[in-house]
């Protein structure tokens, strides 16, 4: 046997014994879940069955929380879109990040204060959520709205450079290998809106009539239906229940047809039967999605999670909470929240504990086996001992950051147990209130509690003093 022949022996060889321990390494290492991140656009608190919602229907999401962990005191980072939403791709606060409005705002130079020159995309220097999982070999498909891209250009750059700004913040750029329907809008403003024509990407194929939930529930399906041996994430953003309030006839006939006895009165004229409608078709959705990946064999292995961006775009879906959507108060960041972790979460239960949009990250990479990434999620919490029952989390507050006019005058937030602290920036003005006896922030303590107050006040400035939040700064006399 000549030299180059007992070579080649060994080293097919030993190719073969590195063959046969790979796959035993694979097949005793546990397969990653997956995930299926249910996020609605502005959901009201008290808007889903669960959460005692007495207009709308929602079987679909009431049998998740029936499956999984329920939460009572969880929020969204922010109270209007993008900012939520980078948090939760982040892992930080709007505050430190500095993206503390919706894309792309509002200019009010007749306001007394002058807001900070924040960060109106989310930009590269972060790992996202969806990379992360990418790198860890996650198939991870974006539906739905994303509005983290660039919408107005500054005066720095040129139509053709912002252009190509625009084009590097898509999803796509950010961590997910499809995209549907995502783009730099904060709701759909295709000719249809809810309706085709939607004029997204990746819903080119649809139909006249076609109803923009079902469509992207539609390719969701469908994108499930590929799924190998890889694991994936199905981050479901859909534009409901954004405005324009615009559901399929059928849906709204089936709520008008029950009465109008229990509707609310703080619509305008909006019809809350079609308000209904929307909640109805993305409950709908879920049941299909569920259902989906019963068929497929995966629903066992799959963690879903289900929130909302910030609260609802009237009082009355916001479960009796003070004010709504763009407000400091409850109602603009309360959501109606579940995680079911198959075989970990206790069936049916739920959960006290504050939580916020920031802590997901984390909690999603502690459930895939991953390692932990501290310096990227700095202000998320995995929440895996509250959803294994083995115990609380370690945090001592949580923080809200609004340097902006909307609805609201610009403001700063904290709570930390039952207490919650507001301050308005304009007049520094402060309330208190305690959420366990007061949950409707009807009842001002500022007065009645000084030492609470300037000790909630002083942690509070600490905070922005840490993650170099920016403020609104006094206009000079003209
Ligand atoms: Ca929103």
């Amino acid at each position: 046997m000549n030299r180059s022949v007992l070579t080649l022996i060994v080293v097919v060889a030993f190719q073969a014994t590195d063959s046969v321990r790979a796959q035993a390494v694979e097949s005793t290492a546990p397969r990653r879940p997956n995930f299926v991140f249910f996020l609605v656009d502005d959901l009201g608190w008290g808007a889903m069955g669960a959460y005692g919602s007495s207009t709308h229907e929602t079987p679909h999401f009431d049998t998740l929380c029936q499956r999984g962990m329920r939460f009572t005191n969880a929020y969204s980072a922010c109270t209007v879109c993008s900012p939520s939403r980078a948090a939760i791709l982040t892992g930080q606060y709007p505050g430190r990040i500095d993206l503390t409005d919706y894309i792309p705002g509002q200019h009010r130079p007749q306001e007394p204060l002058k807001i900070p020159d924040w960060q109106k995309y989310m930009d590269h220097e972060h790992t996202t959520l969806a990379e992360a999982l990418q790198q860890a070999g996650y198939r991870t498909g974006f539906f739905g709205k994303w509005h983290l891209t660039p919408v107005r250009r500054g005066s720095a750059s040129t139509d053709e450079e912002f252009k190509q700004l625009q084009a590097r913040h898509t999803p796509l750029d950010h961590g997910f290998d499809v995209n549907i329907g995502g783009r730099e809008w904060g709701q759909p403003k295709g000719r249809g809106k809810y309706f085709y024509p939607f004029d997204m990407p990746g819903l080119e194929d649809s139909e006249q009539g076609d109803y923009l939930t079902d469509r992207l529930t539609d390719e969701a399906v469908d994108y499930l239906g590929e799924t190998g041996d890889q694991p994936f994430l199905l981050y479901m953003s859909y534009y409901s229940v954004h405005g324009p309030i615009m559901a399929k006839r059928g849906d709204i006939d089936y709520f008008e047809d029950q009465g109008e006895e229990n509707w609310p009165t703080d619509m305008g004229r909006v019809n809350p039967a079609e308000y209904a409608a929307m909640h109805k078709a993305v409950d709908d959705s879920i049941g299909r999605i569920v259902a989906e990946l019963e068929s497929l064999g995966q629903l066992d292995d799959t963690v879903i999670i289900f929130t909302g961006d910030n609260g609802g775009n009237w009082n009355s879906a916001c479960g009796g909470l003070r004010k709504f959507k763009g407000f400091a108060f409850e109602g603009g960041v309360r959501e109606p929240t579940c995680i079911v972790w198959p075989g970990v979460t206790q069936p049916g239960s739920v959960c006290d504990t504050p939580i916020i949009g920031t802590d997901y990250y984390p909690t999603m990479l502690a459930m895939a086996g991953l390692s932990q990434m501290p310096e990227q999620h700095l202000d998320g919490e995995n929440l895996e001992p509250l959803l294994t029952g083995s115990g609380d989390i370690d945090r001592e507050a949580l923080y809200w950051h609004y340097p902006h006019y909307h609805r609201t005058r610009p403001y700063g937030a904290i709570r930390q147990g039952d207490w919650k602290l507001i301050e308005f920036f304009e007049d520094e003005r402060l309330m208190l209130f305690n959420l366990n006896e007061d949950p409707g922030e009807q009842h001002d303590l500022a007065q009645a509690q000084v030492a609470k107050t300037r000790a909630l006040h002083y942690k509070l400035k600490a905070w922005r003093q840490e993650v170099d939040a920016q403020m609104p700064t006094r206009r000079t006399q003209r």
